[in-house]
């Protein structure tokens, strides 16, 4: 998090992470589309001609509250596959928060489970105890066959500590609720740590009630 105390500017980098080809660059297209123009910045995205993240993609957003403290959402995705392994834990650097999202389907559990516990180790490589870093989980591709069943990921949901939302990106849906409910998680950590209320006199919860009110606003009867 970065703040510019004059400004009255806060700044706070979510990072999305995953398997290869789970669909994190899908998501920031699909939050580039459905935000308004005058929230959104240009989305940077640097890929193979197969639709490989090489790199990273960044999507800035801002939005401003009514506390006058104006918010800028620096969203990057970092490159799934196993070989770019040092450029994710550099993309992590510095990260509030984490989305990470999964592949629905079967055959990507092993991936899935390989790129969490590789989170994790990144994490600890850049010292940050990855118990403190505030996580989400997106099912992703949830329109495909042979995916974890709805029950399934309610009992993961019910021994993780991360939430879980489920989304089909390429759509659109689920994809701004994952983003608040990043912001939610990230937002409390933040709060925790550096007392925002007490500096900025924002109540956290009217805050997300507010961000919630103009994301949603944005994406309306786009999500299901
Ligand atoms: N059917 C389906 N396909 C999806 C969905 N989301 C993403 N995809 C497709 O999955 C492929 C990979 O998506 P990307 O967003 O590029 O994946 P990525 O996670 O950024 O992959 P890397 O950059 O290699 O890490 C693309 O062909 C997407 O169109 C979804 O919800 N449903
Ligand atoms: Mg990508």
């Amino acid at each position: 998090m970065q703040v510019d105390f004059a400004a009255k500017e806060l700044t706070v980098k979510l990072v999305y992470y995953g398997p290869a080809l789970s669909g994190k660059t899908t998501n920031l297209r699909a939050i580039h589309w459905l935000g308004t123009a005058s929230s959104r910045g240009d989305l940077m995205t640097l890929e193979t001609q197969n639709d490989r993240t090489l790199f990273f993609d960044m999507l800035p957003i801002s939005m401003d509250s009514k506390s006058g403290l104006k918010i800028r959402l620096k969203l990057f995705t970092v490159p799934g596959q196993v070989m770019h392994d040092a450029t994710r834990r550099l993309v992590l650097q510095a990260a509030d928060g984490v989305a990470f999202i999964a592949d629905s389907q079967r055959s990507e559990a092993d991936a899935n489970r390989e790129s969490f516990l590789n989170l994790k180790k990144n994490l600890e490589d850049n010292g940050i105890d990855p118990e403190r870093m505030p996580i989400i989980i997106q099912f992703n591709k949830r329109d495909l066959d042979d995916i974890r069943t709805d029950e399934e990921l309610a009992s993961i949901a019910q021994q993780s500590r991360e939430p879980i939302y489920k989304a089909v990106a390429t759509r659109g849906y689920g994809v701004m609720q994952t983003l608040l409910g990043l912001i939610r998680e990230t937002w409390g950590r933040l709060e925790q740590d550096h007392g925002l209320e007490e500096k900025f006199g924002i109540n956290p919860v009217r805050l997300m009630a507010e961000l919630e009110g103009q994301l949603r606003h944005q994406s309306r009867g786009q999500e299901r």
